[in-house]
């Protein structure tokens, strides 16, 4: 782990420099996930100006010293009126940054250091909580808890009304927790904060502001009778487009350095129907008897995209996909595709249609064509399938070139058979032996050298107007063995299971 203990330090050296304090963290620990949460954009971030071993990214099993995720970021860009590409990323902030704590005002999209400072924080609560307070809050000796009085329901002056959710008791339509007001979260565990791209001018990727302001709710349920579930976080993000830009073609990443205990001998792949990425150990045995290494039966490490922004309204429910391949490649409605792992399709309801993953790109830990992006472009290109040299993903191999490359251009690299009527190709099947049928492109069929793993999920395209608001929904999930089935066989009913949860608003 030689090279993530420098880039460690690397960070360290930033972070002080920037901030001259600990960054705004929380910790997401109700159930079998102990992550900790960064407010200012870093998101999932291992940050050395805490003590590292204190501060796990996700340990899992909460408590046991290992990991299955280094590193976890947004990265967000579009196209405004003139074509000019508007981006903000983060990987993991040696280079600079491109996001800072707090709201932006809705006439100029602008924040003032006194106003980031006051959300320079992450509020974290639980239900139970919530519930203590609903029940006592007006009984005598009774003491709010700070981030109940503290929470950010409305932003002052120039920034937005409403910020932060919450329950209206007294219906006033202000937030008053004396009066029993109290936040609206979701699930057992909930953090919460705002962020924005454009306190100033971003030096991680260089690319040019957007005004977005972020509004992140991170939650967790604690069920052990659950093992999914147990074993799962969620996300939710609402963007607000403050500036009075409207922004097309955009895409949005979720991007992860995955490392499964011992970060040097994984692979990672995807799965296009269920709307998934995920990592696994490329050697039956993680590691070398490392600290960090799980040894035999390590766990694979997934997110999967629940719902992510709406789709661009065609006046239509665009219907569910119902296995029909052909059904879904409808040249009258090109959107129709999008049911393939999308939301709210055939609910009756036109144009409430959320994209699910679009594409999924792996990248190597190098400045290689298929390497870490640095500029703008280079994002902006890698959130829609194009390498550094300009070129679309192709089928097969590594996706760029070399013998096992047979293309046709692809949005997805290692789905293996999940991907049954080519949504990846659109609608094309794969060139030579992945036509027969039994050969799927994995890194497994590849015969790759498990090394350190990373990869994007990719939403898009949408739009996102001057003054509206977008949103997505994910979830992480580790997934373990048990006597019988592996993890990794293991891993497709836990998606379904979560993704039902969630379709169904977590009623059980
Ligand atoms: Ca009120
Ligand atoms: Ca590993
Ligand atoms: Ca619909
Ligand atoms: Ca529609």
């Amino acid at each position: 782990m030689r090279k993530k203990t420098l880039l460690l330090l690397m960070l360290c050296g930033f972070a002080l420099a920037s901030t001259a304090q600990q960054p705004p963290l929380s910790r997401c620990s109700v159930n079998n996930i102990n992550a900790t949460i960064i407010g200012d954009g870093s998101c999932f971030a291992k940050l050395a100006t805490v003590n590292s071993d204190n501060c796990p990214t996700w340990e899992v099993p909460a408590g046991s010293g290992k990991e299955t995720v280094f590193q976890h970021t947004l990265w967000f860009g579009g196209l405004d009126a003139d074509d000019s590409l508007h981006l903000s990323a983060f990987r993991f902030g040696q280079v600079g940054q491109d996001y800072w704590s707090g709201p932006l005002t809705t006439t100029n999209a602008t924040i003032d250091m006194m106003t980031l400072l006051k959300y320079y924080h992450v509020w974290n609560l639980t239900h139970e909580e919530i519930d203590f307070f609903i029940a006592h809050h007006d009984e005598a000796g009774y003491e709010t808890p700070d981030d109940i009085l503290t929470w950010p329901a409305h932003g002052e002056g120039d920034y937005a009304a409403n910020l932060a959710p919450f329950v209206d008791v007294d219906g006033n339509g202000h937030y008053d927790p004396e009066a029993g007001d109290y936040p609206d979260i979701k699930g057992d565990q909930c953090l919460y904060f705002i962020f924005n791209d454009s306190y100033k001018n971003h030096t991680e990727s260089g690319g040019s502001k957007i005004g977005l302001e972020i509004h992140a709710m991170i939650y967790a349920y604690s069920d052990s009778e659950d093992e999914a579930l147990n074993n799962t976080v969620f996300v939710n993000y609402q963007f607000f487009n403050r500036s009075a830009n409207d922004y097309h073609d955009v895409y949005l990443g979720l991007w992860s350095d995955f490392d499964i205990g011992y970060g040097w001998d994984d692979y990672i792949g995807c799965d296009v129907l269920r709307g998934s990425y995920f990592a696994y150990n490329g050697t039956p045995i993680d590691g070398y008897g490392e600290p960090e290494s799980y040894g035999e039966n390590p766990p694979v490490q997934v997110l999967t995209i629940l719902a992510g922004p709406y789709m661009d309204a065609d006046g239509r429910d665009n219907p569910k996909y119902n296995g029909d391949c052909d059904a879904l490649f409808n040249e009258t409605h090109p959107a129709d595709k999008y049911a393939y792992n999308g939301f709210n399709f055939g609910n009756g309801i036109a144009d409430d249609e959320r994209l699910g993953m679009t594409g999924f790109l792996y990248h190597n830990n190098s400045s290689a064509i298929n390497g870490d992006p640095s500029t703008a472009p280079e994002y902006y290109n890698f959130m829609r399938g194009i390498w550094k040299n300009g070129n679309h993903m192709q089928y097969g191999g590594n996706g760029y070139e070399g013998p096992n490359v047979v293309g046709p251009e692809c949005n997805f690299m290692f789905p293996g058979d999940s991907d049954p009527c080519n949504f990846g190709t659109n609608g094309i099947a794969p060139n030579e032996e992945y036509n027969t049928g039994d050969k799927f492109w994995t890194e497994d069929e590849c015969q790759n050298i498990p090394n350190d793993r990373r990869g994007v999920g990719l939403v898009g395209p949408f739009s996102f107007n001057a003054g509206s608001t977008q949103v997505i929904d994910y979830a992480m999930i580790t997934v373990w063995n048990n006597e019988s089935l592996s993890a990794i066989e293991r891993k497709g009913d836990f998606i379904d299971h979560i993704r039902d949860l969630f379709n169904h608003g977590f009623s059980k």
